[in-house]
């Protein structure tokens, strides 16, 4: 199927994982099978990295930060640019290869494209905006200020769910600040990664910087896992779970590294007695359902107001009722398959313990019987103290809760471990600026009358609590990318201590 995309984006039935300036011919770390979760059918094999591959990659990305760091930052901007133009020429076929990978309807996978080309443009523009502070001296003619300099490798671990705008968010940024990369994907959608790197080829391959961008396809989380411990690797930027995000966070740390964690979400949309409730059901289903429940942001917990809730539920089921499910790939569609037979079963298991801690299944909570991996977009009536209401299920399960008082629901919304994204819908500036004032949302991201997904790449992205606390993407994330340095100059013909000290030495 689609033979003839996959054709233009450079994959060949059997393909190399591992990229370090140029692919490494049949690396051999075992196969990995890239399956389309509609169809459950396989779609291309890709061959993955040896620890001694890795250790070349790392080498290899070694040296090319020597050559790319002294590079000037416009310079660098002018090759995330080049890459910026390529990705507009391969939108479409990019975007559908995110769908035949990933399950994500077609609009949400060139909407991914979208968003790496928007994080290159941003990008270009930052890299002539590093921008340091001058600092007033305390001393008579001396100069104070900071600068940033690049960090060395970056290690980026990405998640299936948006194979390759995460990878844009940190190799874009990562790259004007100077610093090589090393990619390891998620092993659900190696292909993607592969094609990306096909893209980025195309523009580095006369630049003498074709190395600077590398990829380690691995077995399971085993490239994870090697750049975590790697002292050779200062930053680990990794999205995924919490459970992984300890993992990485406890292994890096032990050798006093940075990682910069982009984790699980728990997020809760309000509706208040005031909201706009049009506007509201259109945001809660996007944020429900798109992508099948299987983004960060995903709305997973909808706090309605007690005087609103049934009808608004009622609505909300009518609109879920309207939601064509099929082939990601289809006009119309608006729900693909989940990832994976893993990822059915753990929805299932779910809705079994939701029924155990007596929620009601108001929507939904089905398989569906066809090849592939299809579920119900479900809505639950619960309770939020129902334990399984704390936890994140990557699925298009949506807790609905009603409450009686702002006060008692924002203490509700903000009592779960993940921090990551949160919205209110009212008309009132009041419970508005209530929800985002320093006892509101506890969130990394809090939107009014916006629902919890679909961020733009100019804010920073990320969350707190268990989410990880690391900020990727647009404002000064960038600062995680590169080391600061303060400079102190002695311009006079004195040595002044700071502080006052006075420390003569008789010569
Ligand atoms: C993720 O799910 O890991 O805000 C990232 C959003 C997207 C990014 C999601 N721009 O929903």
């Amino acid at each position: 199927m689609f033979q003839d995309v996959l054709q233009r984006l450079g994959i060949d039935d059997v393909h190399s994982g591992v990229w370090s300036g140029e692919w490494v011919s049949q690396p051999n770390g075992g196969e990995l099978v890239s399956s389309n979760p509609a169809t459950g059918e396989p779609i291309a094999r890709v061959q993955t990295a040896t620890r001694e591959d890795y250790d070349n990659i790392i080498s290899a990305s070694e040296q090319s930060f020597r050559r790319w760091r002294i590079a000037p930052p416009p310079q660098r901007g002018d090759v995330v640019r080049q890459l910026g133009n390529a990705l507009r020429r391969h939108k479409q076929d990019l975007g559908l290869l995110v769908t035949l990978e990933t399950g994500k309807i077609r609009a949400e996978g060139e909407g991914e494209v979208q968003e790496m080309i928007d994080m290159c443009d941003f990008a270009t523009g930052l890299s002539r905006q590093l921008y340091g502070l001058t600092i007033a001296s305390e001393r008579p003619s001396h100069r104070m200020f900071e600068q940033w300099h690049p960090l060395g490798i970056v290690g980026i671990i990405t998640a299936f769910n948006f194979p390759v705008a995460v990878w844009a968010w940190n190799a874009a940024v990562a790259g004007v600040c100077g610093d090589s990369t090393v990619w390891k994907p998620s092993p659900q959608t190696p292909l993607t990664a592969i094609a990306v790197q096909h893209i980025l080829n195309q523009v580095t391959k006369d630049t003498g910087f074709a190395d600077v961008f590398n990829l380690c396809i691995g077995q399971g989380n085993a490239a994870g896992e090697w750049m975590a411990a790697d002292e050779r690797i200062p930053l680990v930027s990794a999205t995924g779970s919490c459970r992984m995000g300890h993992s990485v966070a406890e292994t890096v740390g032990s050798r006093l590294g940075r990682s910069l964690l982009e984790l699980g979400g728990n997020n809760g949309m309000i509706v208040t007695e005031s909201a706009d409730l049009e506007l509201a059901i259109r945001a809660a289903v996007f944020a429900a359902v798109g992508t099948a429940g299987q983004r960060c942001t995903s709305l997973r917990r909808l706090f309605l107001h007690e005087s609103i809730a049934d009808a608004f539920l009622k609505r909300l089921q009518k609109a879920y009722s309207s939601i064509k499910i099929g082939d990601p790939w289809e006009e119309d569609v608006l729900m693909g398959p989940l990832i994976s037979e893993a990822a059915v079963d753990q929805m299932m298991q779910t809705l079994e313990t939701i029924r155990d801690q007596g929620g009601d299944v108001v929507y939904g909570g089905n398989r569906i019987e066809r090849p592939g991996y299809f579920v119900e977009p479900t809505i639950v009536r619960a309770a939020s103290d129902m334990p399984i209401v704390r936890q994140e299920t990557f699925a298009p399960i949506l807790y609905v809760l009603t409450y009686r008082s702002l006060d008692e629901v924002i203490e509700t919304h903000n009592s779960v471990d993940q921090g990551l994204s949160s919205a209110i819908f009212t008309d009132r500036m009041q419970e508005a600026e209530r929800f985002l004032s320093t006892a509101g949302s506890d969130c990394g991201i809090a939107n009014v009358n916006i629902g919890t997904s679909g961020a733009e790449i100019g804010g920073a992205f990320g969350g707190e609590k268990e989410t990880g606390g690391g900020r990727e993407a647009g404002s000064d994330s960038w600062k995680a990318y590169m080391r600061r340095q303060t400079c102190t100059v002695n311009w006079g013909g004195d040595l002044p201590l700071a502080q006052g000290i006075e420390f003569d030495v008789a010569e």
